[in-house]
């Protein structure tokens, strides 16, 4: 029996020692596989973790062994907030943590046999890496994309700093669910994301290889939405108003001013101030998914908008169900046609005017429909899709609107109140304001000496860092506390793999195009509005810099299933039910592990781990590596070659299409039916297409067969079409065929089978091979022509045979 666990150790060991995996940019076709790079949490890998990198690993073999130059790497996420908290439980440094579980998650991977390039490893908590970090922020800010401003931001008192929009779900921060975000009013960092809101939105189409709902949920929040721009007088003062629906324009009967907008208590009159303030202290928050779901509610603020076309007064109200920051974050509402509008109406009895002609004269709600015009003067009669432009047009010769677009998305909020993370390179200086360190100075580097106190950033009480002098009137000066997202670490890391030594530039131009853009690149679909933002806007900053030339950061993404506990759960430490690959290394060996996890389905799917499954695997395995021990090597039979060829055919397509559960399938039939004469090239060749799936019994098996190292480094097999023969193709569709049915018939029947009688029509006989057919469902096999005089067919079953279908009998 072999010890698929020594043999694992033998050569990663190997491996190492060889470098087997370190590329260089050369003249080959290059292909670039990336993994989201994880977080390094402290309690390590589970086998999700392990399937995931498994995914990207067996590609990088594939495309390797296809003569491709590919890059594979990894990386550790480590900046971030749990290592802050258990540093500050245990009255340490956070760096003390993370570079115990990067220890730990490298010796993990490793153990897994993934073949990534380790030379190239970043890790995102090093200043050699968060330098350049800070080296785009100061690029940022000398093109007005990194600015401060004072704004009303997500806060969470959990994680006791602010949060980006796209960190908050459903009003809940999205590392506690728990927990509610509040609004306050805080002086913060941004980077200017929206700058390329229209870019990132129109090129979406271009993105081909990516999931539609990936696409999807990014098209809706950065949410691009055509309409025109009016203006309203509100106490001699322009107010720009955003509407889809100008053709409603004369059906507006008030305002809604947002409760959360920096000019609401300017609108504010004496005689209103103390019911708005009643109204406001009700109120937290005011996000798209508050609006989605709480009651529209308002209150009358005492002041009026003029009409710009009727000069009729429209009173203003401030309302719970307006974005501060959208559009001018005032609406005119138009009760009869859109529903909050409407509600709000009723609510508040406010009056309700027609302007899109439903047929009634009464409405019990909004009418949403097309028709004509009514009660809106001289565009009476207009059909109201023509009367869009039409209006439009009008207020546009009157200077009084213009069509516009608008989108969603807003800016992205970088700073954070905590300390593990990139330093904002900026001091704050009384004279001057804020100063941009000066590039020579980076980085601005983490102090090592600090005490976490009461205030939770040590950063606000650490002198050695706090005080500096101002680059530009060099007066004693403070620097920035707030630390950087961490997100901005993983909107760019993978640039940095391709050039990650580099200490005089971000990356070197020549080698970071060469590798990029991303050719494949695997992670969770949770990151949609997150990361796969950032990183797209981040390639195209770089891009504008002249560093970059393509637009996209990768081709093709490629979202990964979960794997779940045993009977569905999710894995977690609290079900008790994490599996850990240590413990099923040990048991069953790792090929065995990683063979099992693809094969049950396509990897985007999600699957339960099943030590039923996995015991099959690596019994499976055994059975090949004894195979190929007791093999005599000399010559293929003709149906030998056949299979091979035809297999590695089908696999070829498999791996390149990601469909890895297909190719064990087809791994498993080829050994049903290998016979034990088999020549060199062709055991060779089946060995290589184990390889990339079972890496290390197929460097095992290589040696074995009198072959110098390595597998992993072998050109991928080349089928023979000469030797694909369709005769032998239709045999084993119909063995397949017939095996499929007996074992259903088998399962219906519930008795004790011994026997199984077949009766093909004669010009069919030949595809049914007895010995291929037992050995399949392990039973004595008996094959009849349908008009054989001497069959046994005691309940005439053989009438039934049709060509392609036998009849089948069971004793
Ligand atoms: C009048 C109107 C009449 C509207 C009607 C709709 C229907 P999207 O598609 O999301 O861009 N709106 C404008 N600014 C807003 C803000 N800051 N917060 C919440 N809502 C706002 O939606 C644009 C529509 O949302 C605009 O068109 C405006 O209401 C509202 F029958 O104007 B509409
Ligand atoms: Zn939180
Ligand atoms: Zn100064």
């Amino acid at each position: 029996m072999p010890d698929l666990n020594k043999i694992a150790n033998k050569w990663q060991k190997r491996w190492d020692q060889h470098k087997l995996f370190q590329v260089k940019e050369n003249s080959k076709k290059k292909f670039y596989v990336l993994e989201m790079f994880p977080y390094p949490s402290g309690s390590g890998l589970h086998m999700g973790h392990a399937f995931n990198y498994t995914i990207g690993d067996i590609y990088a073999r594939f495309k390797r062994m296809n003569g491709f130059n590919v890059l594979y790497p990894m990386g550790y996420d480590s900046f971030g907030l749990p290592a802050e908290n258990a540093a500050i439980k245990a009255k340490s440094h956070p760096k003390k943590f993370t570079e115990d579980a990067i220890k730990n998650y490298v010796k993990q991977q490793k153990e897994l046999g993934l073949s990534y390039d380790w030379s190239r490893m970043v890790e995102t908590h090093k200043p050699d890496f968060y330098k350049w970090d800070q080296w785009i922020f100061l690029k940022m800010y000398e093109k007005g994309l990194a600015y401060k401003k004072t704004a009303p931001v997500n806060w969470c008192s959990k994680c006791n700093t602010v949060l980006a929009n796209e960190q908050v779900t459903n009003g809940k921060c999205w590392r506690h669910e728990d927990t509610n975000v509040e609004v306050k009013k805080l002086d913060q960092w941004f980077f200017k994301i929206t700058k390329y809101a229209d870019e990132l939105y129109e090129n979406l189409k271009n993105l081909n290889d990516w999931p539609d709902l990936i696409k999807k949920l990014q098209k809706n929040w950065i949410g691009k939405s055509h309409g025109t721009e009016i203006k309203f007088k509100v106490n001699n003062e322009e107010w720009p108003i955003f509407t889809t629906r100008p053709d409603t324009f004369f059906g507006v009967t008030f305002m809604v001013v947002s409760a959360q907008h920096p000019k609401l208590m300017d609108l504010v009159t004496k005689e209103q101030k103390n019911q708005v303030e009643k109204f406001l202290s009700k109120i937290h928050t005011v996000s798209q998914e508050e609006i989605d779901k709480s009651e529209k509610e308002g209150v009358f603020t005492g002041s009026y908008a003029m009409h710009p076309l009727t000069n009729e007064k429209i009173p203003i109200y401030a309302g719970n169900f307006v974005l501060a920051e959208y559009g001018s974050g005032m609406v005119m509402a138009v009760p009869a046609h859109d529903q909050r509008d409407f509600d709000f109406a009723k609510k508040y009895k406010i009056p309700i005017k027609q302007v899109v002609s439903s047929g009634n004269n009464e409405l019990n709600q909004a009418f949403k429909g097309n028709g004509k015009l009514i009660n809106s003067e001289k565009f009476n009669g207009l059909d109201n899709q023509e009367a869009k432009e039409k209006i439009t047009e009008y207020l546009k010769s009157k200077k009084l609107g213009k069509k516009t677009i608008n989108f969603r998305l807003k800016d992205w909020l970088i700073s954070r109140q905590r300390f593990w993370g990139t330093p904002i390179p900026i001091i704050n200086c009384n004279s001057c304001g804020p100063i941009p360190v000066p590039e020579k100075d980076l980085p601005v580097v983490l102090p090592s000496n600090i005490k976490f106190g009461k205030s939770k950033n040590p950063l606000t009480e650490t002198k050695s860092f706090l005080e500096v002098r101002c680059p530009k009137c060099k007066k004693p000066s403070k620097r920035e506390t707030d630390t950087m997202d961490t997100f901005v670490n993983s909107s760019w890391y993978f640039l940095r793999y391709t050039d990650p030594k580099n200490n005089k530039q971000i990356f070197d131009k020549k080698k970071v195009n060469y590798w990029n853009p991303v050719d494949l690149y695997i992670g969770g679909k949770e990151h949609a509005c997150l990361h796969l933002i950032y990183f797209r806007f981040y390639t195209k900053f770089l891009r504008d810099l002249g560093l970059l030339n393509f637009d996209e950061p990768c081709l093709k993404l490629y979202n990964q299933g979960m794997l779940h506990g045993e009977g569905g759960e999710k894995m977690s430490k609290s079900k008790g039910n994490v599996i850990l690959p240590e413990v099923v290394s040990k048991a069953h060996g790792i090929d065995s592990a990683r063979f099992f996890l693809v094969s049950l389905a396509t990897p985007d799917k999600d699957r339960d781990w099943n030590e039923k499954g996995i015991e099959g695997s690596s019994k499976f395995l055994k059975k090949v590596y004894n195979y190929v021990n007791d093999i005599k090597i000399s010559k293929s039979s003709p149906r030998t070659e056949h299979k091979i060829n035809n297999t590695i055919k089908d696999i070829t397509l498999d791996i390149e299409n990601l469909r890895y559960d297909q190719a064990c399938i087809k791994i498993r039939n080829l050994f049903d039916s290998l016979e034990e004469s088999i020549s060199k090239k062709d055991i060779e060749n089946v060995i290589l297409l184990l390889s990339p799936f079972t890496p290390h019994l197929a460097e095992e098996l290589w040696e074995k067969i009198g072959n110098k190292p390595f597998a992993s480094t072998q050109k991928w097999p080349k089928y023979d079409e000469k030797k694909i023969n369709p005769k032998f193709e239709k045999e084993e569709q119909a063995t397949d065929k017939i095996v499929s049915d007996i074992v259903n018939i088998i399962g219906l029947l519930k008795k004790e089978i011994k026997k199984v009688y077949i009766y093909a029509i004669p010009n069919e006989i030949e595809f049914y091979n007895t010995e291929d057919i037992k050995k399949r469902v392990n039973k004595e096999i008996i094959v009849y022509k349908v008009n054989d005089k001497d069959k046994y067919d005691p309940e005439d079953k053989s009438k039934k045979a049709k060509p392609g279908k036998p009849a089948i009998y069971l004793e």
